[in-house]
């Protein structure tokens, strides 16, 4: 009854924020058509046949309107998918979905039903049904869906293929009795084979349950990477057979582990979710865990060394002493290769990340073994290159290609040995001064997965743990800090979108760049605040690696996303991932 007079105040733009302030008053009792964000971000309306908006997220790379429609599912809807290991469960599972989802869009689709009889069949074919989940495998995939109510039809060129194009058909599916978008035509495939999210398992214990939900979560937005920093100083969690020592000592508890078994659930769900599962066991830093069974092959485990430039300050007591292998022991390389051996075993995966970030000299320096090595002119990264000189063979004579954070070959001296340079093929991971290092990676005939701090770092912006008022009391006068600014500011879905992760590369060096990945390290996130901490930052990481940020004519198309994200991240919350909103539903009411 109020709506003609509010959304005459609204089209002024100068009413708009007094008008929010009158309207919350009565929000409740009234729908008013008025501006929102988007009056002033000068949003296009839903528009006609060709520009016609698609809520697939990734957004696919070509995709075609011949006449925009919607039609129902056929109440014995089936989908018919080729004898294959993953893609007939895939079918089974989605075919559920699309069934009882019954998904009711933010902002209803302008899609008039066919008159067409309903659609009873989509038929999926795949011309290579051997192709196994690795890196680089072909993702492509076409789907036709027909307003008249011919079959709709799928075809991939891998198994893996026809996963992604099974999602993008979920998403075109909604309401109830559902409906599925038709007259339409998508021809898809990625910009970056990989695409990815590192979870950070030691300083927090995150449950199977978690990782199922993060592999599912993974899928839907076609990412098809869960690197998994399963280890670090602060626990030990996955259990290696032939060291059990190290979890049942190092772990945060007889309960907090990973077990064989477990791992292989998780794998076999990343299998059927089209999702690889990279294990990292971080090494030589981040080891302090390993020192409560084997203190003789890790130094410094009992010091802390934050912050590492002014030296040792045990109070800094929230990051344990870090701990890093000592690679004058030759027990070390003992240990090192069974459990190498034990997980390589556990994940088959080409890709192994064997970490060898932030490698702190202090920490070195006052082991006494290597104090004598230092006494005799030898020098830390000569230490450091024969940890990497014999930790590397061994890996890659398991048939694995190394995955290191780029710190290790970037910065300082480390030379690895040229004749293992070759089979190696090493893979960097960049993490620090985007987009320079990533230059600095493939410059150096690296390839480089792209998970820069600045903007991929999803752990960013919540708060101080290791400095201003978190684990100790300040002297007077310093105690107001910075606020909570641990490699803050927090990235916003946005910051995440724009960045290109090939800026400033030749097209030689983009090719390089194999893709990238969003990280949540655990220092202050557990299953709590996991899914809000990943969801919805990661889709938009998601997106650009899949199909870009652009638009047609060039220009970064966030504005035009921001409605897709808004409604992926709701039907990610009806599938039961806790992903954070980005916007009052408020907008949705009041669009411009
Ligand atoms: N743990 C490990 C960490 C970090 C890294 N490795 C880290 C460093 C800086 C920031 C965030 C996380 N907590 N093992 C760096 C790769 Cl800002």
């Amino acid at each position: 009854r109020v709506g003609p007079l509010l959304s005459a105040i609204a089209f002024s733009r100068t009413g708009c924020s007094n008008l929010r302030i009158g309207i919350r008053a009565i929000r409740s009792r009234v729908r008013f058509p008025c501006c929102a964000f988007k009056t002033i971000l000068n949003l296009p309306r839903i528009s006609a046949v060709g520009n016609y908006p698609i809520n697939v997220w990734p957004k696919p790379t070509t995709f075609q309107w011949t006449q925009p429609q919607a039609i129902l599912l056929s109440p014995d809807f089936t989908i018919s998918a080729p004898a294959h290991r993953y893609v007939g469960p895939a079918a089974q599972r989605y075919l559920r979905q699309v069934l009882t989802e019954h998904h009711r869009p933010l902002v209803t689709p302008v899609l008039n039903l066919t008159s067409s009889s309903p659609l009873k069949t989509l038929v999926i074919t795949i011309s290579d049904p051997s192709a196994t989940l690795t890196h680089g495998v072909n993702e492509s995939y076409t789907l036709t869906i027909p307003s008249t109510g011919y079959d709709a039809v799928l075809t991939a060129g891998t198994a893996w293929g026809a996963l992604r194009g099974l999602e993008s058909f979920s998403q075109l599916v909604f309401s109830n009795p559902p409906r599925v978008g038709c007259g339409l035509y998508i021809s898809d495939a990625p910009l970056f084979v990989h695409r990815g999210v590192m979870l950070d398992t030691s300083r927090n214990y995150y449950g199977v349950e978690d990782l199922l939900r993060l592999i599912r979560a993974l899928s839907m937005n076609k990412l098809n990477v869960f690197h998994w920093h399963i280890t670090d100083s602060h626990s030990f969690p996955i259990v290696v057979p032939s060291e059990p020592e190290l979890a049942a000592k190092g772990a945060y508890g007889e309960e907090m582990v990973y077990t064989p078994a477990d791992v292989k659930t998780v794998v076999e769900y990343g299998m059927n979710y089209g999702v690889r599962v990279v294990p990292e066991i971080d090494m030589p830093a981040h080891t302090g865990s390993w020192a409560e069974a084997y203190p003789e092959i890790v130094a410094c485990a009992n010091k802390f060394w934050w912050p590492a430039e002014s030296g040792w300050d045990d109070r800094f007591a929230a990051e344990p002493g870090t701990g890093q292998l000592n690679p004058l022991n030759p027990k070390t390389y003992e240990v090192v290769k069974n459990v190498v051996h034990d997980v390589v075993a556990m994940f088959p995966d080409q890709l192994y990340h064997a970490g060898a970030d932030e490698v702190t000299p202090n920490c070195w320096k006052i082991d006494p073994l290597i104090q004598s090595f230092l006494a005799k002119n030898g020098t830390l990264s000569q230490i450091l290159e024969m940890f990497v000189n014999s930790t590397l063979p061994y890996i890659t004579s398991l048939n694995r290609t190394v995955v290191y954070w780029e710190d290790v070959l970037l910065d300082g001296n480390v030379k690895v040995n040229p004749s293992l340079l070759p089979t190696a093929n090493i893979i960097l991971q960049s993490w620090n001064n985007a987009p320079t290092n990533t230059k600095r990676i493939v410059k150096s005939g690296y390839r480089a997965i792209v998970s820069s701090s600045d903007f991929y770092y999803l752990d960013c912006g919540h708060g101080d743990f290791l400095g201003n008022n978190s684990v100790y009391d300040l002297p007077p006068g310093t105690d107001q800090g910075k606020g909570g600014s641990w490699c803050g500011p927090f990235k916003t879905w946005q910051t995440i979108y724009n960045y290109d992760i090939t800026y400033g590369l030749t097209e030689a060096e983009s090719k390089l760049v194999i893709g990238g990945e969003v990280a949540l390290w655990s220092e202050q996130a557990d299953p709590t605040v996991m899914d809000p901490r990943i969801w919805p930052r990661a889709s938009a990481m998601a997106e650009t690696l899949w199909s870009g940020n652009r638009d047609d004519t060039g220009n970064k198309r966030s504005v035009e996303a921001t409605d897709r994200l808004n409604e992926w991240r709701y039907r990610m919350v009806t599938r039961g991932i806790g992903a954070e909103p980005i916007q009052p539903l408020w907008c949705i009411k009041n669009p411009g």
